[in-house]
């Protein structure tokens, strides 16, 4: 999963990377943007696979993964020619995390506007909305186009009446992710990438003594529909460097228990509605991400793609039952060991035995 860090200029980007990914790029007030996006991959943390490495003592654990990139301020100045490859980079990204810088800073405030996250975060969907209009309308005069020189076909006419149905939603200033799209309309978009299409998860960048008082903007941001979250990134960037147990102490000082890596993990979960579910053995334990919602083929497909093709049935128990009993022969003598059909709706901590035939 990849996920682009992305805001106004100096909100804290470039912090909130370092203290995600451990890196220690420079930050200044007075950097110019940079030319490239920063990438950092990082492992996503689940408790339950040291259990789970006890019980099937694997030979390799592949965990799940999450990208960040760390996108220059590039957003806010619509005077300057927009760097094209970097906004096709961000659109390549599944889910944006929108930094608003919450801490004080008069030097800041000269040089890039005064601080008022909400405002910036309207202006920033502001910003996401007119782009995407930009895109739905240069399609749609493309789509003209192919029309007077007689090309009509049913799939280019979804097209242009899906394309002026988001227009219409757009110019009431909506992101397109507020909108129900059918199967066939959401096909007909597939070539087109929009920016408010993305989920956005909000972090609010603040001060290491502010997070724990309450914040009207936090507050109000959560009240207009976003998952928001307050970070304090220079704390947090520091806090990377020093070693776990360090570490600790300074979190509990503030009352932080889980690192910024795996609360950020954890909020995108949720924003994207992502689950996960296992294949164990003595070779390998593997860390499966899904869509929640989604049936055993699916999930088959995550594995290969023959085994969703030739999928049979799935063996199946959830990480909890093997916890509490220890063994996949106690699972079978307690009837806990389930074959599950195609629809079976795989749930959270799921471990599955596909059988398959090709
Ligand atoms: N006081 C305070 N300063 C911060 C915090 N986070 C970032 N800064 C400072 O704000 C400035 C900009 O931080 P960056 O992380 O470079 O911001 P950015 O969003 O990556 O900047 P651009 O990529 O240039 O848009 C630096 O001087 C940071 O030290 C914070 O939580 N508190
Ligand atoms: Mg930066």
């Amino acid at each position: 999963m990849k996920i682009a860090l992305i805001g106004l200029p100096k909100s804290g980007k470039t912090t909130i990377f370092n203290a995600l990914t451990k890196s220690e790029i420079a930050v200044d007030k007075y950097l110019p943007p940079a030319d490239e996006e920063n990438i950092g991959i990082v492992t996503v943390y689940d408790e339950r696979i040291t259990r789970l490495c006890e019980i099937y003592e694997p030979k390799k654990v592949v965990n799940a993964i999450i990208e960040f990139h760390d996108f220059p301020g590039i957003f806010g100045k619509q005077d300057e020619h927009p760097d094209l490859r970097l906004m096709t980079n961000i659109k390549n990204c599944e889910a944006f995390a929108l930094i608003l810088r919450g801490f004080p800073d008069a030097e800041l405030d000269s040089l890039h506007g005064k601080m008022d996250p909400v405002r910036n975060l309207e202006s920033f969907m502001d910003e996401m909305i007119i782009n995407d209009m930009v895109l739905v309308e240069k399609r749609l005069e493309g789509i003209e186009l192919s029309y007077k020189r007689g090309v009509k076909t049913a799939a280019i006419q979804i097209e242009e009446k899906t394309l002026r149905m988001i227009l219409g939603h757009l110019q009431e200033n909506k992101a397109i992710n507020s909108l129900e799209l059918a199967p066939e309309e959401r096909q007909a978009i597939r070539g087109l990438q929009f920016y408010s299409t993305k989920p956005v998860l909000v972090l609010l960048n603040v001060n290491e003594n502010d997070i724990n008082t309450p914040n009207e903007a936090l507050e109000k941001i959560r009240s207009m529909g976003y998952l928001a979250e307050a970070i304090a990134g220079s704390f947090e960037a520091e806090l990377s460097l020093l070693d776990e147990d360090e570490a600790k102490l300074f979190m509990a000082d503030i009352g932080i228990e889980n690192s910024i890596t795996d609360r950020v993990s954890m909020l995108s979960y949720n924003l994207m509605g992502l689950i996960s579910f296992f294949t164990a053995g003595p070779k390998e334990l593997h860390v499966w991400t899904l869509r929640k919602g989604s049936n055993a083929v699916t999930a088959a497909g995550k594995i290969h793609s023959d085994l969703a093709r030739g999928f049979i049935r799935a063996e199946c128990f959830n990480f909890t039952d093997i916890d509490t009993h220890g063994t996949e022969k106690a699972l079978r003598e307690k009837g806990l060991f389930r074959l599950e059909g195609k629809d079976y709706i795989v749930q959270d901590g799921d471990i599955l035995n596909i059988r398959f035939n090709i």
